[in-house]
């Protein structure tokens, strides 16, 4: 069975939208009270908003009602889309238009799977929203990563078999869920985080269409 399709993460593989979470973040847990670094939020990666306000409130060892929950994480998507309203196209991350370029003119189906539902106005800030034939996103999923519905979503949605696709995915819960999807995983990262990745990149800069092959052939052996 040949890779034929691949479906990339958003958040952290195409655009670096951590830094904009973390900042956002970083203005309700100073509202609150509660001390956030970034190495906190490094946990929050491929997390759905609402667990990562529960992990938020685990590090602050605090307890909130659902109306409380709901409250505090639209106050902090309205500051995020404040900074993602401003994303330019400059913002794309390094290699990742010239792979996608080769791999449609190889003929491959591409796909986006992402836990956010920001990703709409990402991809328009970022001017890339003609560029895939699925966008599989937090608006359509009603179970996170590492459970396999977003990919497996997108997978259906460009008419692919699980085992025909690969994803990039730079989240711990996100090469989990594609591992679970029955699909081949190239983490985005470092390898000694993202130790289950059949193979790991520091960047889609690192990628090309024969590299793929070779990661494919080298998976399957
Ligand atoms: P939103 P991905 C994920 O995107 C982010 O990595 C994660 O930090 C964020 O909490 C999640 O999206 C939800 O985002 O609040 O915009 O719906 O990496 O799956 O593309
Ligand atoms: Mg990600």
């Amino acid at each position: 069975m040949q890779i034929t399709a691949c479906i990339f993460d958003l958040d952290g593989v195409i655009v670096d939208t951590a830094r904009y979470h973390f900042l956002a973040w970083k203005r309700l847990t100073d509202q609150l009270g509660i001390l956030f670094t970034e190495e906190d939020n490094e946990r929050l990666k491929g997390v759905s908003r609402m667990a990562s306000l529960e992990i938020i409130l685990e590090i602050g060892n605090r307890r909130l009602d659902e109306n409380r929950k709901q409250e505090y994480a639209t106050l902090k998507n309205n500051w995020y889309i404040e900074y993602i309203k401003k994303m330019t196209p400059d913002e794309i991350l390094p290699g990742c238009l010239p792979f996608i370029k080769e791999l449609r003119n190889a003929n491959f189906r591409i796909a986006i799977g992402s836990a956010s539902k920001n990703t709409p106005m990402i991809l328009e800030r970022v001017g890339i929203q003609g560029l895939f034939d699925a966008v599989a996103d937090g608006n359509i999923i009603s179970k996170a990563k590492p459970d396999p519905e977003v990919f497996l979503k997108a997978a259906e949605m460009i008419g692919v078999k699980p085992g025909n696709c690969v994803v990039f995915e730079d989240a711990v819960a996100g090469v989990q869920a594609a591992l679970n999807a029955g699909m081949l995983c190239i983490g985005i990262g470092s390898p000694k985080i993202l130790t289950e990745a059949h193979f790991v990149v520091s960047g889609l800069s690192e990628m090309n269409l024969a590299k793929l092959r070779i990661i494919e052939n080298d998976a399957r052996l």
